[in-house]
């Protein structure tokens, strides 16, 4: 009996510790673009704010879920209602792994919907995903 309450405490724990680490997976943002490719972003300010700079990694996978490594990456967009774009100009500065991208210099300056166009190219074939969230 008591060994049975001590399995389900453990249990539980174990429990909690997946929940956590599977909400440190969890993408702030994502998308599948065009070309069938897997686009998640998580930004190192979560969740986003108003009119704070920071940075986004953005992991992108082909289809059948292998790394997309040396593409070239753009991220434009603003907000649609408005008829303005995003107030900085965001740049990739580094790949930080295979697929991996640090992308700088993010910065929404209002609340409302924002719409974001992200572009992939590698050798042979361009993606592009149109991402709207509400901040
Ligand atoms: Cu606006």
């Amino acid at each position: 009996m008591r060994n049975k309450a001590l399995w389900l405490i453990v249990g539980s724990l174990l429990t909690a510790v997946a929940g956590a680490r599977e909400a440190q997976l969890i993408a702030d943002l994502e998308a599948i673009s065009s070309s069938g490719q897997s686009i998640q972003i998580f930004s190192q300010l979560s969740p986003l704010q108003i009119n704070k700079i920071h940075g986004w990694q953005i992991v992108v996978r082909a289809a059948d879920g292998e790394p997309v490594s040396g593409a070239e990456i753009s991220v434009s967009g603003g907000m649609p209602e408005h008829d303005h774009g995003i107030p900085t100009q965001p740049r990739i500065t580094r790949q930080l792994e295979p697929g991996v991208y640090l992308l700088k210099g993010v910065r929404f300056h209002m609340p409302g919907k924002w719409q974001l166009v992200v572009e992939i190219e590698q050798p042979g074939q361009t993606g592009r995903a149109v991402i709207e969230f509400e901040l």
